[in-house]
């Protein structure tokens, strides 16, 4: 008789297992995950086959920050996009690839709870040379009422309002990393049977680790704070907790991924020529640090919780800094001289 293995748990077997936690629960935010589940699925196809098509290069368009479009990314955004629209669970998206938001305004859409926001494809530029790269998301409960089209102020809202946040990892296995408040949790793609298990329960960030990440190349176009404490990583020894290691992949996603397992902390601080920083709040820090958070982290813009910000348009950048509990107060307690 064939044993089934009921030790590995699907990523739709839990996120119904966590709704039966909620008696109340409609079962949208389940099946939200579900639909980002199968779109990150579609998407891994390609990612994992790009050196093989034409699907690499430049798609010749140039997206809403200025950057040239490669064509794996309008795939992705599409991807998510498309089975989002198709869902019962979302009423429109935000993406680093779309101008503005799009509100889906159908009749089944108008009655979701939720809206998302996407970065499909971070780390694009890695695509062409085998780098992993991935998926950032971030849902919100609407603000509007629930019947009619979403509105722009469903998705301007501060991190803290979150009800879920995950990325997907494209890289050695493909992993997506989702939190809800109740706690963050890792499930790896297991193309066997096609379905994300889960291989990382109750993911907590160690309070200390040995790994700062940062460009190094942007070191003299730091703020004296920040320049300060890289400093202090680099002279650190036994005696003073390390010593430590720099890694820097140049894909938030997987930097972000190693820390919080391993412990450690990132930075992506603003320089003279972006003083409001360079990654996007609404899309790849607010998810970040909503997992952080929930996993026992902190994420922080240099002056305030991440979570806390209040954003004006979906496309707007941040200095960002997060990472361990001890490692982040260890760099506040520079920044704050
Ligand atoms: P830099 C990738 O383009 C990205 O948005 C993040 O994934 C990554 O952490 C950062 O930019 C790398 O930027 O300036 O260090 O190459």
């Amino acid at each position: 008789m064939t044993l089934i293995n009921r030790r590995v748990q699907t990523l739709d077997e839990f996120t119904i297992q966590q709704m039966r936690n909620f008696p109340n629960a409609t079962g949208e935010l389940s099946g939200l995950l579900r639909d980002i589940g199968l779109a990150a699925k579609r998407v891994n196809v390609e990612v994992n086959k790009a050196g093989l098509v034409d699907i690499l290069g430049d798609a010749g368009a140039v997206n809403v920050q200025g950057e040239e479009v490669k064509k794996l990314d309008v795939y992705a955004n599409d991807q998510f996009m498309g089975v989002l629209r198709h869902g019962i669970s979302c009423a429109g998206i935000g993406s680093e690839e779309l101008d503005d938001v799009v509100i889906f305004d159908d009749e089944i859409s108008n009655n979701s709870k939720y809206v998302c926001l996407f970065d499909p494809l971070d780390g694009s530029a890695n695509i062409d040379v085998n780098v992993s790269i991935g998926t950032i998301f971030s849902v919100f409960r609407r603000v509007s009422p629930v019947g009619q089209p979403a509105t722009k102020d469903d998705f301007l809202q501060a991190g803290v309002k979150q009800v879920a946040a995950g990325y997907v990892i494209y890289g050695s296995s493909t992993i997506l990393v989702y939190a809800t408040r109740r706690g963050v949790n890792g499930f790896t793609l297991d193309p066997s049977i096609g379905e994300f298990t889960l291989s990382h329960p109750d993911i907590k960030c160690p309070p200390a680790g040995k790994i700062y990440s940062v460009n190094h190349g942007n070191f003299f176009q730091y703020e004296e704070a920040v320049k300060d404490y890289i400093t202090v990583c680099q002279k650190k020894d036994k005696t003073s907790g390390g010593p430590y290691t720099q890694r820097y992949i140049g894909s938030m996603v997987s930097d972000v991924h190693r820390n919080l397992i391993k412990g450690g902390i990132f930075m992506y601080p603003a320089i003279k020529d972006r003083p409001e920083g360079k990654l996007r709040l609404m899309y790849e820090c607010n998810p970040c640090a909503f997992i952080l958070e929930v996993a026992g982290g902190k994420a922080t813009d240099g002056e305030q919780r991440i979570l806390d910000k209040v954003p004006t348009h979906i496309h707007e950048r941040t200095p960002f800094f997060t990472g361990s509990k001890l490692m982040m107060e260890e760099l506040e307690s520079y920044l704050n001289k």
